[in-house]
């Protein structure tokens, strides 16, 4: 299981940079290269420090955690809107992402020209945003185009539905032409089918990230907290990062990269902040299973019943499904085995609709 996580931005703001510096550490990751498009495709380890000590309680031979798949597709999302070609391929690829990160420069570097003319981090996000909102009107606007055709033939059943669709996209294109990204409107549940459906780019959780310099380090949680103040939304969040910096300190062993963070005051890694905003912002949690000797983490929904995460690790377990057997992380830690939880009363029998919490340590039982 991985999520997914396309990287964006505005040319030489340094995407190349960040997917380096969040794919780059020769512990976390697993593969890195470049695919058909030429973009840059990585995978690296979701850190989670609680399959240690999973692994120091239940012994399993192997600990597999989740992956995160970075796409770095190297073009700006305006060229592939207008692309059908290459473009429409990458931009695809882009819109399979559970989460976007847009890379913005704050660097300042007199020899690495800016595609606008000088360094601006909150123009450049407007910049950003219009594209996205650019490629959004122009799906909606080839499919509206299509159901006018579809309208015409249409069966009196059919209608209905053509008709509800329409709704729904005029709705969303006006809020988009008012620059309103989709993220920010609650949307209803049959609403919510269409967005899945096209994959709206302005859909997707946002992690702006503000590529700063070496220099700029001291100033970095301010500029943070001052773009915060008008960023930080539902599905989207500002983050500062030494690109550069990160991708040299990825290169490092862990004890040496953390004294050199300290030495700058960097508090947490920038690969696991990024990933743990990626993360809250996709509204996702994390559960364990132990089987075949093997510890695994998966990722998960918020809200999902012990039937569908069944069904996320095999069809057959969802179909067959009788009962979940879990303890939560904490309590399997108090009590320090399986056994000792049982003994305890601690192991939780569940069935199809529990809802399973951050940290569940599941077994499923099922039929095949
Ligand atoms: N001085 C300085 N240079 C940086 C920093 N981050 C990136 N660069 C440089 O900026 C240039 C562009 O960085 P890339 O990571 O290639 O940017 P990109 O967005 O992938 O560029 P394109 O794919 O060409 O659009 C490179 O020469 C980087 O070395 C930084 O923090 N400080
Ligand atoms: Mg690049």
């Amino acid at each position: 299981m991985s999520i997914n996580i396309g990287i964006i931005g505005l040319a030489q703001s340094g995407k190349t940079t960040v997917f380096s510096a969040l794919t780059g550490g020769k512990a976390d990751t697993i593969a890195r290269g470049t695919d058909a498009f030429s973009s840059h495709v990585g995978i690296a380890k979701v850190p989670e420090p609680r399959l240690k000590v999973l692994e120091r309680i239940l012994h399993p031979k192997k600990l597999v955690p989740i992956e995160a798949k970075y796409t770095d597709i190297g073009a700006s999302v305006k060229t592939l809107a207008q692309d059908k070609g290459l473009g429409g391929q990458l931009l695809n690829q882009l819109s399979t992402a559970d989460t976007l990160i847009c890379v913005v420069r704050a660097f300042k570097d007199e020899s690495i020209p800016h595609p606008q003319g000088s360094i601006d981090v909150k123009r450049d996000i407007a910049t950003l945003n219009m594209e996205l909102v650019f490629s959004d009107l122009a799906i909606m606007e080839r499919r509206l185009e299509r159901l006018e055709t579809s309208l015409k033939g249409a069966k009196a059943g059919e209608r209905q539905m053509f008709l509800q669709e329409k709704d729904t996209l005029l709705k969303f294109q006006a809020e988009l032409e008012n620059d309103r990204p989709l993220r920010e409107l609650e949307i209803g549940s049959t609403e919510a089918r269409f967005v899945t459906n096209y994959q709206f780019l302005t859909a997707k959780p946002l992690l702006i990230i503000v590529n700063t310099g070496e220099e700029q380090l001291s100033q970095a949680a301010a500029m943070e907290a001052e773009l915060g103040k008008e960023y930080d939304k539902p599905k989207c969040r500002v983050m500062t990062l030494c690109g550069k910096l990160e991708t040299e300190l990825a290169q490092l062993e862990d004890s040496a990269a953390a004294e050199f963070r300290a030495g700058y005051g960097i508090r947490e890694p920038g690969l696991e902040r990024t990933i743990k905003l990626s993360y809250e912002l996709s509204d996702l949690i994390t559960f364990f299973t132990v089987a075949s000797n093997e510890v695994r983490a998966w990722p998960i929904k918020k809200g999902t019943t012990a039937v569908k995460a069944a069904g996320k690790i095999h069809t057959d377990m969802e179909k067959g499904f009788i009962r979940a057997e879990g303890i939560s992380f904490d309590d399997l830690v108090k009590c320090g085995s399986i056994a000792e939880a049982r003994k305890k009363g601690l192991l939780r029998l569940e069935g199809k609709e529990y809802v399973v919490q951050d940290g569940d340590v599941i077994t499923f039982l099922f039929n095949v």
